[in-house]
Order: structure tokens, then C-alpha cells, then sequence
């Protein structure tokens, strides 16, 4: 574990709380969610982020309230460390009017503008050109903004993630490219989908700085994450961040995972970011059982808050289907 003392003399015990609870309320939050699920209170498709938290968690440290962020339909983490309240939140999976994207987005599309939170994209590798876009409108505004765009190693595979590389470089546009690699893209491995499995060479091939972090260690990847916010506010262009981690769920609610072993998600359920970071913190005494239990007493009734929040929602009525909506014949 690269979790040793001396490897993380700055870290002081109010932030090591902050990161173990952020990382706790994505896993509560979600797990309710799947919950949920079940009872089809929400519907529709659902991909959890479980496993996976240190990755949005470790980068969200590294941006400002005025930066932006792209996601994709795997989000609810991202949102909710990015500050994205977790009663809108939960209203919006649940499909109601007081979800923040007004029950119209669901899990997959999630948008705050308070938050500059872009989504929530259901479309592989379509989030990457929408933050090269972010990115050139805050330049072209002189704007000293980061746009910090998350996707999956499957979206390498397209050719949004080679076109928004190109631009981002040729136009040496601040955005944070964060892959998470998680292995696989649905049900198919990266080694017999990719001829190049290293990601990070597909974005230096387009002078794109790049590193690979471990994606379970949320200190290493808030470290990576603000070296990398750090050159791109310097002007040096976007910076590319590749973070090896894992899902522990299957892809989405509907997923048997008879492409992965039992041995092999569980050998990676020994590396959870929670649970890494909560024994170091303890065994260098920053952290304290009683501080997770009132953590965990707390998430707990932020999560039902938000679920009795959801359920008092209400669902948009049939007159509304048609606003916002423009046929071609408006448009024109
Ligand atoms: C353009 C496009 N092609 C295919 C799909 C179907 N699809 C949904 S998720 C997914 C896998 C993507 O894997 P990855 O980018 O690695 O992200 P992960 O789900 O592992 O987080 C695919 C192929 C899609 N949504 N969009």
C-alpha cells in the first residue's frame, strides 16, 4: 500500500476526515441508490460508482468553485463531491421535478450550473469534445478556468477522445483529462478490445502530458490531480491523468459479469479507497472510531433526508411534456 506515513507527511487530520467522508457519502448514497433500484422507485438504468471514489474525490480537491466538470452516466460520485446537494440529487434519480436537472435527466443526466457541473453523459467519449468546448469558451471569455472532463478507458476507443485530444493540444486548452480505467468497458477488457493498452500513450502520441496513478489512493490521486491543475494554470495546456481503478458492481443493474472472475473482484475489494484510507488513518492515530461512527450516523441521515426529499417530490405534469422541447420548424 502506498499509504506509508512518510509518504504523506502533509496530511492533516481535518482533510484526512473530509476525504474519508466524501468518499463515504458517494458509497452510502449509491448504495441506497441500488436499493431503490430494486423497490423500482428509480428506474431506468442505473451504473454505480462503487469502488471507484477516490478517483473523483482525489481530483475534486484540486478544483475551484469557478472550474467546470464533465461526466459521464457513471456520475453520481463526481456530483456529489463536487458539491452537488444530495436532496436535488437523489429527487433527480428518482425522476421528479426537484431533481436538479427537473427530473428529466435521471441518473445519467445530472447537471447543476451552480456547480458548473456539465453532465452527465450517456454517450461514450461524449463528454470529452462538450469540455474542449467548456475549456475554449472560458479562454476566449479570459476566464482563468479548468474544465475537468472524467471518462472511461472505453471511450479511448472513439474518435471524440482523438479529436478533443488534438484540439486541447493544438489550442493548449486548460482541461484535465481524467481516464478512470476500470478495466473494462461494459463486458469487454481493455486487452481484447485496444491494440494499445497503455491509455496514457494514446494521449502523449498528442503531446498531452500524462501520468498514471494509483486510483484506489485518493491522497495519490488528489496529488496527481493538483500537479496537473497546477501546470495547466501555469498555461502549460491540458494535462492528462490516467487513474487505474476498479468497479465493484457490475456495469450497470443489468450485468451477469461473466467476463470478470469472483477472485478478481474480490482480490480488488482489498485495495477499497474507504477502507485503505480509514486503516492508515487509524494506525497513525489521524483517525478514530468514534470519528466514523458519527460519520457514518451522519451520512446516513443525509441519505434518508434526501430519500424522504424525493419522495415528497413531485413528477412534472403531461401539459409540460412538450416545453422546452424545439421542433425544427421553431428552430428555423
Ligand atoms: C458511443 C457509444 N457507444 C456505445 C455505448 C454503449 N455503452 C454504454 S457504457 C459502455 C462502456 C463504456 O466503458 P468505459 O468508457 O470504460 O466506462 P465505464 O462504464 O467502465 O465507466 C458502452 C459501450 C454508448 N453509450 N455510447
Amino acid at each position: 500500500m502506498s499509504t506509508a506515513r512518510e509518504a504523506k507527511p502533509h496530511l492533516t487530520r481535518p482533510h484526512v476526515l473530509a476525504l474519508l467522508r466524501e468518499m463515504l457519502r458517494i458509497r452510502r448514497f449509491e448504495e441506497r441508490c441500488a436499493e431503490l433500484y430494486q423497490q423500482e422507485k428509480i428506474r431506468g438504468f442505473l451504473h454505480l460508482y462503487i469502488g471507484e471514489e477516490a478517483v473523483a474525490v482525489g481530483v475534486m480537491q484540486a478544483l475551484l468553485p469557478e472550474d467546470a466538470v464533465v461526466a459521464t452516466y457513471r456520475e453520481h460520485g463526481q456530483a456529489l463531491a463536487r458539491g452537488v446537494a444530495m436532496n436535488p440529487l437523489m429527487a433527480e434519480m428518482y425522476g421528479k421535478q426537484e431533481g436538479c436537472s427537473r427530473g428529466r435527466g435521471g441518473s445519467m443526466h445530472v447537471f447543476d450550473a451552480a456547480t458548473r457541473f456539465y453532465g452527465g453523459n450517456a454517450i461514450v467519449g461524449g463528454g470529452l469534445p462538450l469540455a474542449v468546448g467548456l475549456a475554449l469558451a472560458d479562454r476566449m471569455q479570459n476566464r482563468a478556468n479548468v474544465t475537468a472532463c472524467f471518462f472511461g478507458e472505453g471511450a479511448a476507443a472513439e474518435g471524440e477522445f482523438h479529436e478533443s485530444m488534438n484540439l486541447a493540444a493544438l489550442w493548449r486548452l486548460p482541461v484535465l483529462f481524467v481516464c478512470e480505467n476500470n478495466l473494462y468497458a461494459m463486458g469487454t477488457a481493455l486487452a481484447i478490445s485496444e491494440s494499445e493498452t497503455d491509455i496514457r500513450a494514446k494521449a502523449q502520441c498528442y503531446r498531452v502530458p500524462s501520468a498514471v496513478v494509483d486510483g484506489m489512493d485518493v491522497v495519490a490521486v488528489e496529488a496527481a490531480a493538483r500537479a496537473a491543475v497546477a501546470a495547466i494554470r501555469a498555461g502549460e495546456g491540458p494535462q492528462f491523468l490516467e487513474c487505474r481503478t476498479y468497479r465493484f458492481r457490475a456495469h450497470s443493474m443489468f450485468d451477469a459479469q461473466l467476463y470478470r472472475s469472483k477472485e478478481e473482484v474480490e482480490r480488488w475489494k482489498e485495495r477499497c479507497p474507504i477502507a485503505q484510507l480509514s486503516a492508515w488513518g487509524r494506525s497513525v492515530g489521524l483517525v478514530h472510531d468514534a470519528d466514523i461512527a458519527a460519520m457514518e450516523a451522519e451520512i446516513a441521515t443525509e441519505v434518508q433526508a434526501s430519500v424522504d426529499f424525493a419522495e415528497a417530490g413531485s413528477w412534472e405534469p403531461l401539459s409540460d411534456l412538450a416545453r422546452d422541447v424545439t421542433t425544427p420548424r421553431e428552430a428555423a
